[in-house]
């Protein structure tokens, strides 16, 4: 019975609550967008992630040419090369890790730099194709 009392009175006596609510409401709302925003600035949506975080990054070898032909990329990002001609190209650097075979229509091949520096590569088929991937 005192109990039943004691809440009815909370409820009636407590206008000063009442007219808090909304604006905790409101506080609340502006607190949840901010959280919102700031998850946003640090989780920024797939495509436009800076390239810190780049672990994958594509060359294509169309119309004779590597594209982009100068490529840089953080250390310990993987470079996959693509041949989109229907003629065969190949990957040769001269450092010894850059040195896929002739790549037919569609095929790729990859090569993870680790060491940061310039690799200037081309294609053992066309001698005037020539690329660099520079590893910061
Ligand atoms: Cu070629």
């Amino acid at each position: 019975m005192s109990q039943t009392t004691s809440r009815a009175n909370q409820f009636s006596s407590g206008p000063r609550t009442i007219q808090s609510a909304p604006f905790r409401r409101l506080a609340w709302n502006l607190a949840g967008l901010l959280v919102l925003s700031a998850a946003q600035a640090c989780f920024p949506a797939v495509g436009t992630a800076p390239s810190a975080t780049v672990t994958a990054v594509a060359v294509s070898i169309k119309d004779f040419a590597f594209s982009p032909q100068t490529l840089t990329v953080p250390s310990g990002t993987t470079v996959t090369w693509t041949n989109l001609d229907d003629e065969p190209h190949s990957v040769r650097g001269a450092d010894a890790q850059i040195r896929s075979d002739a790549l037919d229509q569609h095929e790729s091949y990859s090569v993870r730099f680790e060491k940061p520096g310039t690799y200037k590569y081309g294609c053992s088929l066309h001698p005037k194709m020539s690329g660099t991937i520079v590893v910061q």
